[in-house]
């Protein structure tokens, strides 16, 4: 992977910034800042200069330090010493520095007068007018500043669907138990289950409203009351999530149901097809002329726009509307389609539990398998499995299977897929497994054409059975790898391999869109919780969640599939 020009000048260049905001001698600053430059306006390629041992210090402005460093780059795509000077200072200066109307000398000047140290105290200084009165900062920058904040702030606010489920449910509890609540809901994106939520729209049905408001608004988790009418109210929760209440009555609650599910895009189209048929659409029901025709039920909502009722998880104006006019939705897959889980760890490599114990687990919640797929030997860190530790544990397996009455324990692995393409474990030991879930787990960064080969060459192998995880993406902490996923997935079916889609709440890929692109290429996708503890079997829900909204039916789903067929299915051509 050859490094560019312009990266090692961004290096060189952040490190200037931040050694200037650690204060350092201003020679050494502007020694890396004009290495930048010089390197920036090369017209030849660095990398390749050091390839073919070309004396870097022979260049204007680079001495022997300077092209020692330049090596560094080149060979690792990083510099060390950038790392150390970043995690030298306090708080997140470095990241501040990055703001474009700070820059390292305001950064530094924050810092010193003010003491701000991070984003928070950076958003609350502006609100307090303090940076205007600082000594080439004023008015017009301070306004950049909290436009900056406040951008910030909002984009990093969606909270992961699980994380969302641990506030709705206690308030959902604390609603139904007031006086004259009839029914109580989430709706929005969280009912639609997207994988990340941006705020809570709660509904309830009552008769009076004003009660249940007086009541929502002193709920003990409730920071700042941000408005509160008869009908409805925001608030902000100590954790910084909004939640947003309505209250309708029962014969409207179906009509507000819809409405708040949204999504935004959905509504439009529905109201667009209530416009032809002459009809007026609101969250309070379906009017012609003046009077209601509907609102009490959803069901009746969909039917006098001429729709069979549209699961939440579809309304994402993604074509459900034009399906659902040629009846054409597709018959969802539910949690009791699944019949087994391909993808939990034990305690061998980084699991809490015994292989029984999670096998037992699995039993109880009516499952027929369960694949255990411990890490394989290059993650250290997870104390991934050599072949003889494999090797052992495939003879447990079978021991324990012969306890087990109608269930049956699935030998697997997590293998690794190397840079190359190739498989962490050698074949002889791969074929005596029923499966194999493979997974990137470094080099995260490698160009999207050479990702996407490593990939396709790790399915090359006849025993790769899925790809574990395909994007790698993290919800709010690592962005997915760049891969061309069309070109892996015809790859996958081609080759009878199947993607996974991880049900673990940080991860959730395939995403839902990427099921969908499964269901139009026609690959399989096994939907499975990389449980590392026997509470985690319960993930799946989440990763239903996603297939649903990639439209995916019972069979499109892998581990929907009886023991029996399963095997059939997991025996590469
Ligand atoms: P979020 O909170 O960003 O995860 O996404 P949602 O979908 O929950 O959006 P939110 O909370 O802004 O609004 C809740 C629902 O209310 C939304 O899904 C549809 C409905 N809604 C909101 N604003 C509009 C609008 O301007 N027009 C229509 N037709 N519906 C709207
Ligand atoms: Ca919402
Ligand atoms: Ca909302």
């Amino acid at each position: 992977m050859a490094v560019h020009n312009a990266e090692i000048a961004e290096i060189f260049g952040r490190l200037a910034e931040l050694l200037e905001i650690q204060g350092a001698n201003p020679f050494r600053i502007r020694a890396y800042r004009k290495a930048a430059q010089t390197i920036e306006g090369l017209s030849h390629s660095v990398t390749s200069m050091v390839t073919e041992g070309a004396d870097l210090s022979k260049l204007p402005g680079i001495g022997k330090d300077l092209a020692s460093k330049i090596q560094e780059i080149v060979e690792t795509g990083h510099l060390s010493l950038l790392d150390q000077v970043s995690s030298q200072l306090p708080g997140q200066l470095a990241e501040l520095a990055k703001i474009p109307t700070l820059g390292p000398k305001r950064v530094k000047m924050l810092y010193d007068t003010l003491g701000i140290q991070d984003l928070k105290g950076l958003a609350k200084a502006a609100q307090a007018g303090q940076i205007r009165q600082l000594h080439g900062f004023g008015k017009k920058i301070e306004e950049k500043i909290l436009a900056e904040t406040d951008r910030r702030s909002t984009s990093e606010k969606r909270i992961k669907l699980h994380t969302a489920e641990e506030f709705a449910e206690p308030i959902l509890e604390f609603l139904k138990g007031i006086h004259g609540v009839q029914e109580a809901i989430v709706a929005g994106s969280y009912r639609r289950k997207k994988d990340t939520i941006g705020d809570l729209d709660i509904l309830v049905s009552c008769q009076n409203g004003k009660p249940i408001m007086d009541r929502f608004v002193a709920y003990d988790e409730v920071k700042t009351v941000v408005s509160k009418g008869h009908t409805r109210a925001t608030v902000v929760l100590q954790s910084d999530l909004q939640v947003d209440l309505r209250v309708v009555p029962e014969e409207s609650y179906g009509a507000a149901l819809q409405y708040f599910t949204g999504s935004k895009a959905h509504n439009i189209a529905v109201r667009s097809l209530a416009i032809k048929k002459g009809l007026k659409i609101n969250e309070y029901g379906v009017f012609r002329g003046e009077t209601r025709i509907a609102g009490r039920t959803e069901k009746e909502v969909y039917a006098q726009v001429g729709l069979p009722y549209v699961e939440p998880e579809l309304r994402e104006n993604w074509g459900e509307v034009e399906a659902g006019l040629h009846h054409a939705l597709p018959k969802l897959v539910t949690i009791n389609d699944i019949r087994g889980d391909l993808h939990v760890h034990s305690k061998a490599s980084d699991g809490h539990f015994s292989i029984r114990d999670m096998a037992l687990a699995a039993q109880e919640k009516g499952y027929e398998y369960l694949a255990i797929c411990d890490h394989s030997q290059r993650v250290t860190i997870a104390h991934g499995l050599d072949a003889t530790r494999l090797a052992a544990q495939i003879k447990e397996i079978d021991r324990l299977n012969h306890t087990f009455k109608g269930f049956t324990i699935l030998k697997g692995a997590e293998v690794d897929i190397l840079e190359d393409g190739l498989l962490d474990l050698s074949d002889d030991l791969l074929q005596r497994l029923d499966l194999t879930v493979c997974a990137i787990h470094y080099k995260f960064n490698l160009p999207r054409a050479k990702q996407t080969e490593r990939i396709i060459r790790a399915m090359d192998n006849p025993y790769f059975s899925i790809l574990a995880h395909p994007t790698g993406r993290m919800l709010n902490e690592r962005e997915p790898y760049e891969i061309d996923m069309e070109q892996i997935m015809a790859a996958a079916l081609e080759r009878g391999c199947y993607l996974e889609v991880n049900a673990q709440p940080v991860r959730l890929d395939l995403t839902d869109l990427h099921c969908k692109m499964a269901k139009d290429i026609g690959v399989k996708v096994a939907i499975s919780t990389d449980a590392h503890r026997t509470t985690d079997l319960d993930f799946m829900r989440f990763g239903i969640g996603q297939a649903r909204r990639g439209w995916l039916e019972s069979g499109d789903i892998l581990n929907t599939s009886s023991l029996n067929a399963l095997k059939k299915k997991l025996i590469r051509s």
